[in-house]
Order: structure tokens, then sequence, then C-alpha cells
């Protein structure tokens, strides 16, 4: 064996031993959903309001099944791990405390961001998603052509900054109190409440929300995916924003 790959070996047992005594919530960003263990806590799953089949072709079942149901369940169950040692954090507004980040000891820092980071988007992710969507109206579509230049520019624009976003992450469009919007991507399960904003709609671009019916077509999926998205609650949605009621 040549010292290099010794070397190399070395590392990787380093990197298991420090594995075994890390905090077991940092699985949760393996790519593979962690155990759904601990299902009980402040933090719960929110219940699809379609079929998971609602979205075939675009998105098939057993994605949906497995993004909700393993994914988003793994990251539920991971916070109710941390609220068991940290109540305040099953009491706290999401919003507040992805907005203040910092605050939070450093033992959990990394793990409430990536899980609450990750149960935020995803609860968003579900909600702004349903069958017969229909369009967008009104003070929304009023707001895409003032900010984003027409639905057409604006999904081309959206589609091109989830494409360019590398590795894991979301595009969303972010809403400002005084309605304005803006394309913008997180990397990992960030999220614009990090930096006090607020997520109008995004479309998740991690492989697992994707890859059993795209593999490699990220374009194909970002384009299909247009077929999936709830106008009317996003209208809901940027009312609550100009209110400044918006959260998750
Ligand atoms: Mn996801």
């Amino acid at each position: 064996m040549s010292s290099m790959s010794r070397r190399h070996l070395m590392f990787a047992a380093t990197g298991i031993a420090a594995m075994a005594t890390a905090p077991r919530l940092v699985f949760a960003q393996a790519a593979a959903p962690a155990p759904a263990a601990a299902p009980t806590g402040p933090f719960t799953l929110p219940p699809l309001t379609y079929p998971t089949n609602a979205f075939e072709p675009h998105i098939d079942a057993k994605t949906m099944e497995i993004h909700h149901g393993k994914h988003h369940a793994a990251y539920v169950a991971n916070l109710n791990n941390v609220a068991k040692t940290n109540a305040q954090l099953g009491t706290a507004k999401i919003e507040d405390v992805l907005g203040n980040l910092n605050a939070l000891d450093d033992s959990i820092k990394f793990t409430v961001r990536n899980n609450l980071g990750g149960h935020a988007n995803h609860t968003m992710f579900w909600e702004i998603m349903g069958p017969n969507g229909g369009k967008p109206e009104g003070e929304v579509l009023a707001a895409i052509d003032r900010d984003l230049g027409g639905m057409e520019k604006f999904q081309n624009d959206f589609n091109a900054a989830g494409g360019r976003q590398f590795g894991s992450g979301w595009v969303f469009v972010t809403v400002g109190k005084d309605g304005k919007l803006a394309i913008e991507t997180r990397p990992n399960q960030d999220n614009p409440m990090m930096d006090g904003k607020r997520a109008l709609m995004g479309n998740d671009v991690w492989e697992h929300a994707y890859y059993l019916n795209y593999q490699n077509r990220r374009a194909d999926y970002l384009k299909a995916w247009w077929n999936t998205v709830n106008w009317a609650k996003i209208a809901e949605r940027y009312a609550a924003a100009k209110a400044g009621t918006l959260g998750v």
C-alpha cells in the first residue's frame, strides 16, 4: 500500500471516529434520509393536502412519498430530538429562531440551521403546490410583471437560477413587506428567513426532489414543476407578506 493510500485510510478512520462522537443529528445532512426515530415532540410533519400521485407525470408518487414521508419527516424527528434538551426550540416561532441563529448555543446551531431550515422550506413547498393550481392573477401577477419582467421571463430566470445552484439547495422568490419580489437561491436547507426575508414560493433542487424520475435532468424537472404550483395559495402568502404576517 502506498503511503498516500495509508494516509487516506487513516484520515477516513479518524473521520468515522469523529462521526461516532458527533451529535447524531448531523446525519440529517446525508443524502439518504435519516431514520425517522423519535416522531413525537413539539414539531409535527404537516400532512399533504393532496394524494402523492396528484402531480403525475410531473412529479411521481414515489418521489412524493419519500420526499415527504422520509426526508421531511427526518427533519421533524431531528428537531424533536433537539427539543428534548432545548425546550424553547419547540415553543419559539420558526421565523424568530431562523432569523437569529447566532443566539443559539454552538452545540445545536448547525443542527437547527439544517433541520429547522429544512422543516420550514418543505412546509412552504408542500403548501404552495396543489392540483388545479390555476394561474397567477391580481396583485401577484402585477408584482411579477413589475419586478420580474413578466411570467415568461420570471419562469425562465427562476429555472436558470435553480439550474445554476451548485449541489443541493433551493430557488426562491423572496418578498419584502413592500411587496417587492426577487429571485434568490440558497444552499442546503438555508431559508430567506435567515436574512430577515420571507419566501413567497420556492422550488427544491436537491436531487431527492427529482432524481427517481429525472436523474441528472434538473432542467426538465424545473420546467415540469410549474404544473404543480398552487397560485391561489401564493396569492394568500403575498397578501400575508404585505401585511407583515407571513412566517414559514
Ligand atoms: Mn427536499
